[in-house]
């Protein structure tokens, strides 16, 4: 299995990749909007990416539960000057976190070579062929409704199959875009129109989502749902739980974890490799962890 992103190239299976997330919104509730000035996100990044980030993240409109849209432009006044300097200053592939065509197509222009489309294309089909056209990766996410309303009392018969059938939904739209396969990244959307127990079914069902032989990404840092389960209402007192997510998805069989803090999620990652592997050369691994 190959992961293309523009220039870059990922061949799995491989150890998993850490994506460091670069918010650049005023009012990003984890990090309180510290990076908005332009140089305290662009040094945000660099260091993500000296802690052992694999890819970077940026994102300008908060996908924070009731959040208002922004507009395009709005939204590329705040991650274009970063984004510029980030693909200067860094070997790694910068993503765009973004549900704009337009603001793709500007991030891709100045260097990015991901997608991360949290809206999955809902907007406007130009995503896909500006996917297409740069060669770019293209994470295709699931997200039910949208930033302002995917909370309002999320509903699912069986949260697993219904995220599996839009998969196959969107997937069977995006080969007749001229996208390529090995330019897709799946991610079922934690938190996005979720409860915390459609967010434990779909951790607990991981292996569900790898039967189109694509790499998968979570994004479980810091998450209200940690949150709901543990108490804890300050998210950037939410690493433990955040650990303990990342460890289980990458046993599970997910190949990118989104994480804010990138040095902790590595060290965690080492150990929870090192014992999937050790597992696997004593041939005593079983229950829910696929062999990879
Ligand atoms: C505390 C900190 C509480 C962060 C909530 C949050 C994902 C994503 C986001 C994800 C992909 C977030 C942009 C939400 N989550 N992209 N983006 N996958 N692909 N909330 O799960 O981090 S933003």
């Amino acid at each position: 299995m190959i992961l293309r992103a523009r220039t870059f190239e990922f061949a799995f299976p491989r150890n998993p990749l850490v994506m460091g997330i670069v918010n650049v919104t005023p009012d990003s509730f984890s990090d309180g909007g510290r990076f908005l000035e332009p140089s305290a996100a662009v040094e945000h990044a660099l260091r993500l990416v000296d802690e052992g980030a694999d890819l970077v993240d940026i994102g300008g409109e908060s996908s924070r539960p009731g959040a208002e849209p922004v507009g395009a432009a709005e939204e590329l006044r705040r991650v274009l000057p970063v984004l510029e300097q980030v693909v200067a200053r860094v070997r790694v592939p910068v993503s765009i976190d973004t549900l704009k065509p337009a603001v793709a197509r500007a991030a891709l222009a100045a260097g990015a070579s991901v997608i991360n489309d949290v809206g999955a294309n809902r907007e406007d089909p130009a995503m896909w062929e500006i996917a297409a056209e740069a060669g770019a990766g293209y994470v295709l996410m699931h997200m039910r409704g949208t930033p302002r309303t995917m909370q309002e009392a999320p509903a699912y018969g069986d949260v697993a199959a219904e995220v599996a059938a839009y998969f196959d939904e969107r997937l069977r739209r995006i080969r007749a875009s001229g996208l390529a396969p090995e330019q897709i990244v799946l991610d079922v959307g934690i938190g996005f129109g979720k409860t915390a127990e459609h967010n434990l079914q779909l951790l607990a069902q991981l292996g569900r989502f790898t039967k189109w032989q694509r790499p998968l990404l979570l994004g479980v840092s810091r998450k209200s749902f940690i949150g709901s389960l543990t108490g804890e209402t300050n998210p950037a007192c939410r690493l433990p739980g955040s650990l303990a997510c990342a460890c289980w998805a990458v046993w599970a069989g997910v190949q990118i974890v989104r994480v804010h803090d990138v040095a902790a999620t590595r060290q965690a990652l080492r150990l929870a490799e090192a014992i999937a592997a050790t597992a696997d050369r004593l041939g005593v691994r079983g229950g829910p962890f696929r062999s990879r």
